[in-house]
This record gives structure tokens, C-alpha cells and sequence, in this order.
């Protein structure tokens, strides 16, 4: 189901020559009517190149002249991502919080150190599925539509908090969708993370609170929403989320993996550096993660039929079929968004899948080709 308001905006943007259809608004889910009447009314922009890595990869000042923090403009767009919020308040990213995938990329590298390989990986993903194919734009928050967690429907301009293809269930610091707001910060959920990182961490956060709080958060999951979804590609997104807070967010000149608590709520809720900030010292990616996830061990899985009732799902990827992460996801969740592909659509979705696969870093995981091979 489609919200009512969201209805609405997508019935005049289809419909009406007058009201555009957003360069940013995603056309996963959009039927071959819609398709053959939005695109012509799109810019059409041939993606370009992923950039690679940092020359340079070392920490520096990155809250610098060049990059003051500055507050919401009116329409500026800002999502789930504590990261690229920041970015985009920093101007690393455009303020507005629309970019294309070479600009995520280089922001990423530039502002937090990400590693380049794991960098293309995650940005080439939530494009897929999140962004405009044609025009080569994604935005990193946007309204949703209200729909089901199950499968994906179309989202109107959803960017990154389009539900259950990347945004997912069992957030630490944002709601499930099933509550209603998929992608604002949540104080009390913030105030559980710093009761775990005083619990564990002695007064800051650090992998071990990760590992703990990352299990919490599962378990409330499945006491309180029954549609709570955790199978891959979230299954792993939550698992290397829990590690970013250490590995971005802390001083390049600290480097001893505890996280201040001031800090973390700078990032998460304020969206902004701390004075003075340096990135990560070294390239960084998921480091931690086996920490993280091997505090708890639970096979990837879902709710059935109410709360309290997890079931596991031996379809999804896990840890030991990593392989299965990037074809199901290719093979199952791009496909059923963009079924019958022609034209231009179906060559940009190629060239993506083409930057994702390379992204996916294993050339031991056979490619595969939803729509042939152009
Ligand atoms: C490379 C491009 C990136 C993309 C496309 C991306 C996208 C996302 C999305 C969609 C979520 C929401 C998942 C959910 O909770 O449902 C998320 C969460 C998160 N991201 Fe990013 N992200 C990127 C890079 C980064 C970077 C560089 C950082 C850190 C500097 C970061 C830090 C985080 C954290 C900490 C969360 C978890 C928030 C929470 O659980 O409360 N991300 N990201
Ligand atoms: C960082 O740069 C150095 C020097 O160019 C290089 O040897 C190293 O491989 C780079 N590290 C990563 C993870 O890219
Ligand atoms: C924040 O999360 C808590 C715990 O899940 C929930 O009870 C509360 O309604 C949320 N607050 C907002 C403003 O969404
Ligand atoms: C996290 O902090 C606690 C308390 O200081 C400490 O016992 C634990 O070893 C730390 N874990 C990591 C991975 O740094
Ligand atoms: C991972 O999934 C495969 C099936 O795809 C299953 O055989 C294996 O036992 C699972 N591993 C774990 C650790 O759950
Ligand atoms: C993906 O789909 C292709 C053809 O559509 C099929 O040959 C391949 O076995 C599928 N792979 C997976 C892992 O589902
Ligand atoms: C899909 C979904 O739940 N979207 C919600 C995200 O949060 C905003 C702001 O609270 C709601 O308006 C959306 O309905």
C-alpha cells in the first residue's frame, strides 16, 4: 500500500507534464507505462567512472576552512545515514543531499578514510536499488511511501530510506519501519546506546559494546515488531554498521578504538564533526565485524506471523555464503525492482551492476546478468 500523500504525488508526477518527476527519484518498481512516460522527461547522464583510491590515505583535518559545518537548509535533504548526513553538513557531500555515486565515493574517502573496494560496494548498492539509474542521482534521505516491508514496492523520491532493499530493521539509533520513522534520530534509542557503552565500555563505545548492543537491539526487535526483517543484504549491513561508529567516528590521531560518548551523539544526532576532526588514519571498511557478530551468533531470518516467533531463513546469505549476498541480491531483489528493462534503463543498469560487481571485490563469485550482457 501506497500512503495517501505519496499517492498523490506520484499520481501528479505521472500524470501531469506540469509536476517533474524528481532527477533524484528512484524508477525501481515503476510500471512500463509509468517507465515510457518518465523517462523522456529525464536528463539523461552517463554515470561516470568510480573513482579510486585516496593518492594520499593517511588522516588529516577534515573539518576544515573549506568544509564548515552548516545547518539545514529549507528542502535540504538528510536520511538514515549518521555518515552521510554528516558529510552532506559539511559539504563534502552537496548540503542538499542529492549526489551521484562518483561523489559519495570520493566524499566517503575523503571525509572518513573509507576503503575504496568496500566504498564502491556500498554505494553502487543503494544506487541500484535507491537512486535515479537514468540520471545518475541518489539522494541520502527523501520521503517513503508506506508500504510493506515485503516484497519492495515503488518509493516515490524514498532515497535511502526506501525500506527492505537497503534502510533495514534493528537500527541502533533509528526505528524500525514497522513504527512508523524509518530514519530520524531517536533519543531513546541514543540513550540505550550510552547505557550499553557505560555498561561495557566503561563510558565509551567500542567493539565489545557493539557486539552487545547489536544483539539487544536484534532481541527487541523480535519482541516488538512483527514484521521484523533481518535477512541479507540487511543481515549484514547491521553487523558492519555497528562498526563504523569505531571506525569513523573516532579522532585519526586517537586510533584506540573507544569511541567518546559527546562524539558519537555529535555524529548521530547533530550530523556534524567534532572541532578539529581527523579521519581514520588508514583506510577502513567493516574491521570488527567478527567481533561484532561473533558476540551473539544468530542465523539470518524473520518474524513470522507475530512477534516473538524468529524463524531462520536458510535461503538468505550468512557469514560462510558470502558469494550468495551479491547474486541474490542481483538476482532476486534488482530483478524483482526492475522486472522487463529496455533501453537506456537497461543500459544503465548494466553499467551499474557491471560497478557494483567489481565493488563486490571477489572474483571467485561468478558474475551474473539479470539482462544479458548488453
Ligand atoms: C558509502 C556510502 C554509504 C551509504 C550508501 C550508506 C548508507 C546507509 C544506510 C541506508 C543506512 C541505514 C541502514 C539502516 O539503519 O536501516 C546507514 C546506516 C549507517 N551508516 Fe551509512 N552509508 C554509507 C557510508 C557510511 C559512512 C562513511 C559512515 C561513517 C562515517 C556510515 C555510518 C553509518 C552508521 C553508523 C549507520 C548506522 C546507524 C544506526 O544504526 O543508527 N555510513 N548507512
Ligand atoms: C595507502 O597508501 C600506501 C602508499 O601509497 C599504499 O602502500 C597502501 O597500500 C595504501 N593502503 C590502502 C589500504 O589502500
Ligand atoms: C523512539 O524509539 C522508542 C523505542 O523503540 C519508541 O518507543 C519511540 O516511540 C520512538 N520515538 C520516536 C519519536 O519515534
Ligand atoms: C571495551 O571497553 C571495555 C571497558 O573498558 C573493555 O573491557 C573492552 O576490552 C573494550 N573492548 C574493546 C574491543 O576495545
Ligand atoms: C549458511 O547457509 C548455508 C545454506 O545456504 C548453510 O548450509 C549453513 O549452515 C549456514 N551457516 C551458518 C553459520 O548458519
Ligand atoms: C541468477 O540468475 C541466473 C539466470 O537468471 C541463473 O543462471 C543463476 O543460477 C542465478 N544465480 C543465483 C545465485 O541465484
Ligand atoms: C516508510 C516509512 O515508515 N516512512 C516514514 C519515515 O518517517 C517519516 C517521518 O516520520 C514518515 O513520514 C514516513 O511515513
Amino acid at each position: 500500500m501506497v500512503s495517501f500523500t505519496n499517492f498523490i504525488v506520484l499520481a501528479l508526477a505521472l500524470a501531469s507534464p506540469a509536476v517533474a518527476f524528481p532527477s533524484h527519484g528512484s524508477l525501481a518498481g515503476l510500471s512500463r507505462e509509468e517507465l515510457e512516460r518518465v523517462i523522456p522527461t529525464l536528463q539523461l547522464r552517463q554515470p561516470g567512472n568510480p573513482p579510486g583510491p585516496l593518492k594520499s590515505n593517511g588522516t588529516k583535518l577534515v573539518n576544515d576552512k573549506q568544509h564548515p559545518w552548516k545547518p539545514l537548509r529549507n528542502g535540504d535533504i538528510r536520511g538514515p545515514c549518521p555518515g552521510l548526513n554528516t558529510l552532506a553538513s559539511h559539504g563534502w557531500l552537496p548540503r542538499n543531499g542529492i549526489a551521484t555515486p562518483a561523489q559519495i565515493i570520493e566524499a566517503v574517502q575523503e571525509g572518513f578514510n573509507m576503503e575504496n573496494t568496500f566504498a564502491r560496494f556500498i554505494t553502487y548498492a543503494a544506487h541500484l536499488v535507491d537512486g535515479n539509474l537514468v540520471t545518475d542521482q541518489l539522494s541520502i534521505g527523501g520521503k517513503t511511501s508506506k508500504t510493506g516491508p515485503d516484497p519492495p514496492a515503488p518509493a516515490i523520491v524514498g532515497g535511502l530510506d526506501t525500506h527492505a532493499v537497503f534502510e533495514g530493521d534493528t537500527s541502533m539509533t533509528r526505528g524500525d519501519f514497522f513504527f512508523g520513522d524509518n530514519h530520524s534520530f531517536n533519543e531513546t534509542l541514543f540513550d540505550e546506546f550510552v547505557a550499553f557503552s557505560n555498561k561495557f565500555g566503561a563510558g565509551k563505545y567500542n567493539y565489545t559494546v557493539g557486539g552487545e548492543f547489536r544483539w539487544q537491539r536484534i532481541q527487541e526487535s523480535i519482541a516488538t515488531n512483527p514484521t521484523f526483517s533481518f535477512v541479507s543484504p540487511r543481515f549484514f549491513t547491521a553487523y558492519a554498521e555497528s562498526t563504523f561508529p569505531v571506525n569513523f567516528f573516532i579522532d585519526g590521531r586517537q586510533g584506540d578504538g573507544q569511541l567518546d560518548l559527546d562524539v558519537a551523539r555529535s555524529f548521530f544526532q547533530g550530523m556534524r564533526m567534532p572541532d578539529d576532526f581527523h579521519r581514520a588514519s588508514q583506510p577502513m571498511s567493516a574491521d570488527g565485524i567478527d567481533i561484532i557478530a561473533g558476540a551473539h551468533p544468530i542465523a539470518p531470518g524473520r518474524n513470522v506471523g507475530g512477534i516473538n516467533n524468529y524463524v531462520p531463513d536458510p535461503t538468505s546469505a550468512n557469514f560462510t555464503t558470502f558469494c550468495l549476498l551479491y547474486q541474490n541480491f542481483v538476482n532476486q531483489t534488482i530483478h524483482s525492482l526492475y522486472p522487463n528493462p529496455t533501453g537506456t534503463l537497461k543500459e544503465a543498469l548494466n553499467t551499474n551492476l557491471g560497478f557494483f560487481y567489481d565493488g563486490f571485490g571477489d572474483p571467485s563469485c561468478p558474475q551474473v546478468f539479470p539482462y544479458g550482457r548488453n
